[in-house]
């Protein structure tokens, strides 16, 4: 029965993981996989996360089963620092395995809706993106987002394609923080988007990954918050594992603002309880912690604006250490430099820097004394 598997190649971005771990050269630079990190090169725990799990270590009574939905005032907490201001009786919303998890349960509803339908993505996006919505039998249909060369968002690309496409197809949207390219639309190009999106009759999702690592938490909301002010129906699969530093905790949920959200709900419930049947608890239990005592929200959002800080400041800091290096137009962790497959190559040959095979950049992999080896790395292979 298995005769017609062949073998399949690693995720060439977490394959960077290994690859950097095991270079011995001192001073090598990270600029690979997207987690971000401290001045010192350290991912840490946040402290408003250590002090939630010690206090369900403390207070958990029970880990029995939940439901398909996962921590329902988990969704909930989340819902004023994603939408704002909206109408409760129009979303629903369940805990996912990650924003991944978000992505593929939204895939199957639209999957379910209606077959065969068609996503409309820029390109470059997340490799992951491709396999997640296939997988679940959408078809992509793709249109320029970026250009390397010139380091421009393509704007009037993006218009042309909302405007080619045939009423009931998606558009999948990065909410902010683009990744790969960084390169996020103006609130003044949102707010062209969004009513353009309703008046073509497509259906808007939104993949909010990196919420607070790009302007702030309300400012890389605007994008989604314009896009469900104009439309009916939206999607989001949303990500706490950037944001909250709980990657491997796998946290993340899937909302939808709908008229149908009763109708909706029900069906996503259908479509986890046949994937996973339920998500898993421990993540989502220390963002609920978190969310529900001030205190600790309070030392989130701080912490979570020092990280944002940062990554701006290595922006800047590159910037004026080689003009020629400007990453100062994009926002959160990524950039994506114009090089050639070589190029990188050499860079992590020679010169012990690692990034992405397609030139994205982790802008977060700098430590301070890192930019002038970078900068002359790059200069070098240029
Ligand atoms: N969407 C984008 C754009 C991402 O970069 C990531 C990164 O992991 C995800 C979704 C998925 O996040 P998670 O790790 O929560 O599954
Ligand atoms: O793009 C990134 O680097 C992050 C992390 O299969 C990631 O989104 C990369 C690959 C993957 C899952 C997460």
């Amino acid at each position: 029965i298995l005769d017609g598997l062949c073998a399949q190649p690693a995720d060439p971005l977490l394959a960077l993981i290994g690859m950097f771990r095991d270079d011995p050269r001192p001073g090598k630079i990270d600029m690979g996989v997207g987690v971000y990190r401290d001045a010192d090169g350290k991912t840490p725990v946040m402290a408003a996360v250590k002090a939630a799990e010690a206090i369900l270590l403390k207070d958990q009574q029970t880990k029995s089963y939940l439901g398909p939905e996962g921590d329902a005032r988990f969704a909930e907490l989340l819902t004023p620092i994603i939408f704002g201001d909206v109408d409760a009786a129009r979303l629903c919303g369940v805990q996912t395995p990650g924003g991944t998890g978000a992505l593929r349960l939204g895939a199957e509803l639209l999957a379910r809706g209606r077959a065969g339908t068609r996503v409309l993505v820029g390109t470059p996006t997340w490799p992951n993106h491709v396999p997640l919505m296939e997988a679940a039998g959408l078809k992509l249909v793709p249109f320029k987002h970026f250009d390397v060369a010139t380091q421009a968002l393509c704007f009037d690309e993006t218009l042309a394609a909302i405007n080619a496409a045939e009423r009931g197809d998606v558009i999948l949207l990065h909410g902010c923080c683009h990744n790969p390219t960084g390169a996020d639309y103006t609130v003044e190009q949102w707010n062209t988007l969004a009513p353009l999106i309703a008046e073509r009759g497509l259906l808007p999702f939104v993949d909010l990954a990196y919420q607070g690592l790009g302007h702030g938490l309300d400012a890389d909301a605007a994008g989604l918050r314009a896009v469900v002010a104009h439309n009916p129906e939206v999607l989001v699969a949303y990500s706490c594992d950037k944001n909250f530093g709980l990657y491997r905790e796998r946290v993340g949920a899937l909302f939808v603002v709908s008229d149908r959200a009763e109708l909706i709900q029900s069906n996503l419930l259908a479509l986890a309880r046949a994937n996973w049947s339920m998500p898993p608890d421990h993540g989502a239990a220390i963002v609920r912690t978190i969310l529900d005592s001030p205190e600790l929200t309070a030392s989130w959002r701080a912490e979570l604006d020092a990280m944002r800080l940062r990554i701006l400041g290595v922006r800047e800091a590159v910037a004026a250490h080689d003009p020629a290096i400007d990453l100062t137009r994009q926002s959160g962790m990524f950039s994506m430099l114009s090089l050639s497959t070589e190029q990188i190559r050499a860079l992590r040959e020679v010169h012990a820097v690692y990034m992405a095979g397609s030139g994205r950049i982790n802008v977060a992999g700098l430590t301070p004394d890192a930019i002038p080896a970078f900068a002359a790395a790059v200069a070098a292979v240029r």
